[in-house]
């Protein structure tokens, strides 16, 4: 793995240059920062005997090179008390030396092998945080332009302080930039007050970072960060390229020397008479080496629609290194609930001696069958009929912001809209873009002492046209439009909702209110706009905050009759918008620890289905 003093590339980066390198090192990885000198020694010793000299030189020659052995003697034998230890991780752009550092492997996949988080990981080494972030091809290798892996670093493990971003409060950020030939790293600090404002980061220090062709690694001194308390550190990864594709980490890193993934996924859609299976959460132990060890993952912490009966398959699962994982299943029974009620279960937390994060989805289902009216209710079976199929121009780089399916309907009374996309609805991104400077500066400079706000979030607008007849309104993919509703999100969870009017400008309409319900990919929503209804239309727009954008071709707003869908049914359900990642990470974690401590003070439960609360 060394390569210490030999002749390839990488020996002569690694030996003889104590200074800043950029560029290919070898073929293999890509190297910035200062490099010890460890294999100085070594080459020196050889080429110097070789060397053909005339007779009267050779004495000095020997004379000079015996001098020079004493001295390098002398500092091998003085040196090794003195000099600190040697470095775990080598920042080569080689990621075998992360092969006994425990390492998270739950991330968004992108359609671009070098942005394809594969796999993260921490390793704090005393006053030295290492970070790598492994990829499905080479990392930060874009050949026309730049890619961006960011480490999002929650140092006080406290959401509220720092840059937002996927449920982490980041106080700071490693930016790495590279493309085939470059790399360059830094590490930016966030004010607490940051929020989803990318612009409040400033620089604080240069980062040695090294790019290979399985992903990147890089080393930041805790000096740097003041406020880091390596008990609370947790970590997020982001990758982009800067021209729509990106992966995102789904569970953030920790310390711990281990985590527990509770991964969830949906069973049904419907829940019939009798016991039903609504919900499998797949337990894994990350991180677990000690043949002899053995995680206990107990007390699951499920909110429920109240009045839902559910019972767990088992109360606690046993994780070894030769049984790392674990399925239990959640089923629910519904005597209580009327045909085509929705009843919702989510998994919010487990208690175990590790960090728990819980990834996936809530479950979601119909009491014995669907409704036949549209229902804002989170589940799109009703718009089955009701809904087209998108089609693009030109393909939409950004999954997240590429609409699939749309439709919208009226029943007279309230307008109904449906949205769905191929990523993640309302993902967002870092909004952070680095093109090569022929092509301008992408997101933009803010000006100098007035930083611009400018946060990540993505955008879904609908454009309703509600009179065709009538020649006002803004001009939007075909349509004159009356309406304009405005959703927001990040982290695949709505941060507003607005309505506007045309009249000649678009302006707030305070007025009505909009339901709105999503699952990870769609959402749907209702508004009382007065004059839409039959004739009316409606275009659909998608953006990122770079600007990517789908628009979809003008709609016919459906007519539904008003009889199937009395007011009565629009039931609010007690369920968070936020679904992607179940539950907010840092309570589950908190939760986990705290059920922990409590657990010996309790009696213990008996195994029969319960309440949700
Ligand atoms: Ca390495
Ligand atoms: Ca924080
Ligand atoms: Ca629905
Ligand atoms: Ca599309």
């Amino acid at each position: 793995m060394n390569g210490v003093g030999s002749t390839n590339g990488r020996a002569r980066v690694n030996g003889l240059t104590n200074g800043k390198v950029n560029g290919f090192v070898n073929g293999r990885g890509r190297v910035n920062g200062f490099i010890n000198g460890k294999g100085y020694v070594n080459g020196a010793s050889v080429t110097v005997v070789r060397l053909p000299t005339p007779p009267r030189r050779t004495y000095h020659v020997l004379l000079a090179f015996g001098l020079a052995m004493l001295v390098v003697a002398s500092a091998l034998v003085l040196w090794p008390a003195t000099s600190p230890p040697a470095e775990p991780i080598a920042i080569d752009g080689l990621l075998e030396d992360w092969a006994s550092v425990p390492a998270l492997d739950v991330a968004t996949a992108s359609p671009d092998p070098g942005t394809d988080i594969v796999r993260y990981g921490a390793l704090l080494h005393g006053d030295v945080l290492y970070l790598h972030a492994a990829t499905r091809g080479p990392a930060l290798a874009d050949p026309s332009g730049y890619d961006g892996l960011f480490f999002l670093l929650d140092v006080d493990g406290d959401p509220v302080t720092g840059y937002s971003f996927e449920g982490l409060g980041a106080d700071y950020v490693v930016e790495a930039l590279g493309n085939a030939s470059t790399v360059s790293a830094r590490l930016l600090g966030f004010p607490r007050d940051s929020e989803l404002n990318w612009s409040r980061g400033s620089i604080v220090s240069g980062v040695r970072s090294a790019a290979g062709p399985a992903g990147l690694e890089v080393r930041v001194s805790a000096d740097d960060m003041p406020s880091l308390d390596p008990t609370l550190l947790r970590v997020g990864v982001y990758a982009d390229t800067f021209d729509g594709a990106s992966s995102r980490s789904l569970a953030p890193f920790t310390l711990a020397g281990g985590h527990i993934l509770l991964q969830t996924r949906r069973l049904t859609s419907v829940a019939g008479v009798g016991s039903t299976e609504i919900l499998e959460i797949e337990i894994r132990a990350v991180g677990l080496v000690s043949p002899s060890d053995v995680w206990t993952v107990a007390d699951f912490l499920v909110n429920a629609t109240p009045g839902l009966t559910y019972e767990l398959s088992a109360e606690s699962v046993s994780l070894t290194r030769d049984r790392p994982s674990d399925t239990v299943r959640v089923s629910v029974q519904v005597p209580g609930f009327f045909p085509g009620d929705v009843v919702s279960l989510e998994l919010l937390g487990a208690s175990a001696s590790r960090p728990v994060t819980v990834v996936g989805e809530a479950a979601r289902a119909y009491v014995d069958l669907p409704p036949t009216a549209l229902r804002v209710d989170g589940l799109f079976s009703d718009w089955t009929f009701l809904r087209v199929a998108d089609t693009d121009a030109l393909p939409v780089n950004n999954s997240n912001v590429d609409i699939l399916r749309y439709g919208s309907a009226t029943d007279g009374r309230l307008t109904y809209f449906h949205v769905q996309v191929g990523g993640i609805l309302f993902g967002g991104s870092v909004p952070r873009r680095v093109l090569l400077s022929t092509s301008g500066g992408g997101g933009g400079t803010p000006a100098p002492g007035l930083p611009q706000r400018r946060t990540g979030e993505d955008l879904l607008r609908v454009y309703i046209d509600a009179n065709v007849s009538q020649a006002q309104g803004a001009d939007v993919g075909g349509i004159l439009a009356d309406y304009l509703v405005e959703v927001r999100g990040q982290a695949g969870r709505v941060t507003s909702r607005l309505t506007y009017e045309w009249s000649g400008s678009w302006s707030r309409l305070p007025g009505p209110t909009i339901s709105l319900e999503k699952d990870a990919t769609a959402f749907e929503g209702s508004i009382d706009l007065p004059g839409v209804g039959n004739g009316s239309r409606v275009v659909y727009e998608a953006t990122d905050w770079s600007g990517i954008r789908d628009l979809t071709v003008p709609a016919d707003v459906a007519y539904v009759d008003p009889s199937s869908a009395p007011s009565s049914f629009l039931v609010t359900i007690n369920v968070p918008e936020f679904e992607f990642i179940a539950a907010p990470i840092l309570g589950t974690l908190l939760l986990g620890f705290a059920l922990r401590r409590r657990r010996g003070l309790r009696p213990s439960r008996p195994r029969a289905p319960r309440q949700g609360s």
